[in-house]
């Protein structure tokens, strides 16, 4: 915690290490003033607005500032900055996208709106952003409401009473998405640094007194076993405050003539109930009950699918069923308009697509996606991997670095630990094996279980090849730790050609379920060749031959996989002639075509799905 203090009130601003313990979730069901739209720009890559030319940090007292207002006192004031209408940007919305000249922009940027605002009630209201990539400095009216860092998380600050106005407030975020090697994700990454202010912005009126977040879940069962034709829930309802004495929060399903009244104990109050006989919710069927919690002076409705889902022996169980998932991975991008995606339709096309390839399971890489994605997945009934990108070659010798991790962990689960579609926190992707490193993972899984006991906590791993042995290990240390032994594994891309994957054998000294969460080969859409041609969609054809012929020969254990990848995406490590500026591993090209291997793994998972259906009948 920084103290600050200006002009006459004293700021406590929580430095983004730390969790947003205050952050309110079901956003999209609460009641909101947007302030998405035309938001004006200053790009200031020399941060001119926030230092001095003594590279000492602005105050109050200096108009200088970028976060003041812009407008002179009088004609003979000097005032270097000004936000103009021609310099603007959509909010949502990365700003590489919107402007040629941000096409490879990472620095920092002013955002500035301006408002009117008639308070509708008494209560607080509260300043949401959905996520704003990487570190967002915050002032309204000239006054820091907080910084938040962590590039796709939401976070929260409340506006302090009598600070808004009913006309002209004057909004500003100091946008900064440099990259730094002791950051989450790091310098490294396979995908462009998309900057801005990515997701949606609102003003959130609550009341006094109201319902910040709750956790309304099947409870766990025990290990192996289907839920019972009435099933529990466990959970807990969190209040911003401590309760009223005697206060009573009530939890209804009105669809099934529930309801629950508990005396709330304190800010959280745990809930714990029998439903009637439900539908459970599953890929088959996305059943979702309307769901109301209330307390004295709050209501807040949600839509709660009830399923359970565990790892039991060799297998993942889904309402105590053996499933396995048909992914893909999919990175948050709209290829075809080269950008971040944030909105429902964008959601629509991402969660179509990977439909049209037959998949019940999408794996969100390498970060939390919008939340428009999760909420999607529920209701078509879209098995999600969620993941936070402590990717490669974090610093993970740092407590600073591990606290930055877990707070974005903490967000991710937060915003999401009611979406039953939501079965897989993954805590990273491809790190180095290292006592240091498996130490800083562990306690991120000790984090995750300690969030949520109801999902499977999984990550990424890497493959050990021994060309002696011809053997394909999966021995990370961290496998002991994790629910689901993932790993990624490229045989036929990356060393040799596909054809290896008929005499490579596989071994894991692991008892648990195992799933390959990435593989993947490169095409250039249209780029047709013989299939020994790499780049061609004829290589990746035939790679995705070879590697659905040996997922036939995985052993018992293999419970699904999440390919690399959906969509051709940007990345500025690939430029070759092919790539240009792209990663091409997509089964779609970046301009929505499919490529021919997207129908070897479409046919792979439609003999699953009829394989499984036959056997249900
Ligand atoms: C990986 C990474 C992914 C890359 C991919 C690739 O293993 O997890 O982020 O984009 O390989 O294309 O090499």
């Amino acid at each position: 915690m920084k103290k600050i203090t200006l002009t006459g009130f004293t700021w406590l601003i929580a430095f983004a290490a730390i969790a947003q313990n205050n952050l309110i979730t079901n956003i999209p069901n609460r009641k909101s003033v947007s302030l998405n739209g035309k938001w004006q720009y200053i790009v200031d890559p020399y941060e001119t607005g926030f230092y001095d030319y003594r590279y000492k940090e602005l105050n109050e007292n200096n108009g200088g500032a970028y976060w003041n207002t812009d407008v002179p006192a009088n004609k003979t004031e000097l005032n270097e900055h000004t936000y103009q209408e021609k310099n603007s940007l959509n909010v949502p919305g990365d700003w590489n996208h919107q402007d040629p000249k941000f096409l490879y922009y990472e620095g920092t940027v002013w955002y500035k709106k301006s408002f009117d605002y008639k308070k509708s009630a008494s209560g607080k209201v509260f300043l949401y952003f959905g996520a704003v990539n990487y570190r967002a400095d915050v002032y309204l009216n000239g006054k820091k409401l907080g910084a938040h860092k962590g590039g796709f998380t939401p976070f929260n600050f409340e506006v302090p009473a009598n600070l808004l106005k009913e006309t002209n407030n004057f909004l500003v975020v100091k946008v900064d998405n440099k990259r730094y090697a002791d950051e989450v994700p790091t310098l490294n990454t396979d995908w462009w640094n998309y900057g801005g202010i990515t997701r949606e912005v609102k003003l959130i009126e609550v009341p006094d007194n109201f319902i910040q977040d709750y956790f309304i879940q099947l409870k766990r069962v025990s290990p192996g076993s289907i839920p019972a034709k009435t099933p529990e829930v466990e959970g807990w309802i969190k209040l911003n405050r401590a309760p009223a004495s005697g206060e009573k929060l009530t939890v209804e399903i009105p669809e099934l003539k529930l309801r629950q009244q508990f005396t709330a104990s304190d800010t959280i109050t745990k809930v714990h109930f029998t439903l009637p006989k439900i539908q459970l919710w599953s890929p088959e069927t996305p059943k979702l009950y309307r769901v109301i919690i209330s307390s004295n002076s709050d209501k807040t409705e949600d839509k709660i699918g009830f399923r359970t889902v565990e790892a039991f022996g060799k297998q993942v169980l889904l309402n105590g069923k053996p499933i396995f998932m048909r992914g893909i991975s999919i990175h948050g991008e709209i290829p075809k308009e080269i950008r971040r995606a944030y909105s429902k339709e964008d959601a629509m096309q991402l969660l179509g697509e990977a439909r049209e390839l037959g998949c019940n399971m999408v794996r969100l890489a390498h970060y939390p996606h919008d939340e428009t994605m999760t909420r999607l997945a529920d209701s078509l009934g879209i098995l999600v991997w969620s993941e936070i990108p402590v990717y490669w070659t974090i610093n993970f010798g740092s407590n600073e670095v591990l606290d930055k991790a877990k707070a974005q962990l903490n967000e991710m689960i937060t915003r999401d630990h009611n979406r039953a579609s939501v079965i897989i926190w993954s805590v990273g992707n491809e790190t180095p094996v290292s006592p240091t490193r498996t130490n800083f993972m562990h306690s991120l899984i000790t984090e995750a279980k300690k969030l949520d006991q109801t999902r499977m906590v999984s990550a990424a791993l890497e493959v050990n090849y021994s060309a002696l042995k011809n053997l394909n290990e999966v021995n990370d240390p961290l496998g002991e730790f994790v629910d689901l032994v993932a790993f990624n594994e490229y045989l036929g891309w990356y060393g040799g050609l596909p054809d290896k994957c008929r005499t490579t054998n596989w071994s894991t000294p692991y008892n648990k379920p195992l799933f390959i969460s990435e593989t993947g080969a490169g095409a250039k859409g249209g780029f047709h060749a013989d299939s020994l041609t790499r780049f061609s969609e004829e290589f990746q054809e035939w790679y995705f031959k070879e590697q659905v012929a040996m997922f036939k020969k995985m052993p018992e254990n293999f419970v699904g996989l999440s390919p690399w990848v959906l969509n051709d995406f940007r990345s500025p490590k690939r430029n070759n002639q092919y790539q240009d500026g792209w990663n091409r591993k997509g089964l779609y090209d970046d301009q929505g075509n499919k490529k021919k291997a997207f129908y070897i793994l479409k046919a792979y998972y439609n003999q699953i799905e009829k394989a499984s259906n036959s056997k249900k009948k």
